[in-house]
């Protein structure tokens, strides 16, 4: 059975049986900016119409926090300027996180074009039972690198859930930031969180979307807002 959580909601991630869970998965599913373009030929002969697509980067990235709320690792593109991070007291980005317990799929540029394909085209895999004891929190969100906000944007569906990128077991919670009238001109989602509490992993959705720009923004908010919320 399927649980959709709303904004605020909390779950134990417990399987009917009893025993932990220890496959969590995030995942962005994402298209191109398709338009209809029609271009004439001479005299109006060889007229025809072409589809164009604009390319989509949404980018997903986790940062992980100590029980002090300060950052233990990060998730988050190679592809950022690391002196742009430094800035902001960032290191350089990196696909795995927390000796190999967190793992991105890597920077997808564009989202899909012709049509919604159904699958992630960024995923982030936890093993739950391999995260360091030093880390309380994993916060997971969503900046978009482009310049559109959300609402121009044709799908961006984000699952959190139970299994692996090849098997959905459970979906905890979702959102589809494209279709949220919410969303319009916004261009970050803080999108729920992990944590522990008497030793074991509970997950709350949060779903606000914010302004910020820059991937080292939201990851400041995160610490400053949300890290002793
Ligand atoms: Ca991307
Ligand atoms: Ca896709």
């Amino acid at each position: 059975m399927a649980i959709n959580l709303t904004k605020g909601q909390r779950i134990d991630l417990r399987k009917a049986s009893g025993a932990a869970l220890s496959s969590f998965c995030v995942g962005v599913n994402w298209g191109g900016i398709e338009s209809r373009v029609e271009s004439s030929g001479f005299l109006g002969f060889g007229r025809k119409i072409e589809t164009v697509v604009e390319d989509v980067d949404l980018d997903l990235s986790a940062v992980l926090l100590n029980q002090r709320g300060e950052l233990y690792d990060q998730i988050y593109s190679p592809l950022y300027r690391a002196e742009l991070l430094a800035k902001f007291g960032l290191p350089p980005g990196k696909l795995e996180a927390a000796g190999g317990a967190l793992k991105h799929s890597g920077d997808d540029l564009t989202g899909d074009s012709g049509g919604d394909d159904g699958l992630d085209n960024e995923i982030i895999t936890v093993n739950l039972s391999a995260v360091p004891p030093d880390v309380a929190q994993i916060f997971f969100f969503l900046n978009n690198c482009g310049q559109q906000d959300f609402s121009q944007i044709p799908y961006a569906k984000i699952r959190m859930f139970e299994g692996t990128p090849t098997h959905v077991k459970e979906v905890f919670a979702s959102y589809n930031v494209a279709a949220e009238s919410s969303y319009r001109n916004r261009r970050a989602l803080i999108m729920g969180r992990l944590y522990r509490k008497d030793g074991e992993w509970k997950f709350a959705a949060i779903g606000d979307a914010t302004e910020d720009g820059f991937v080292a923004q939201t990851v400041s908010r995160i610490i400053s807002q949300y890290a002793h919320a």
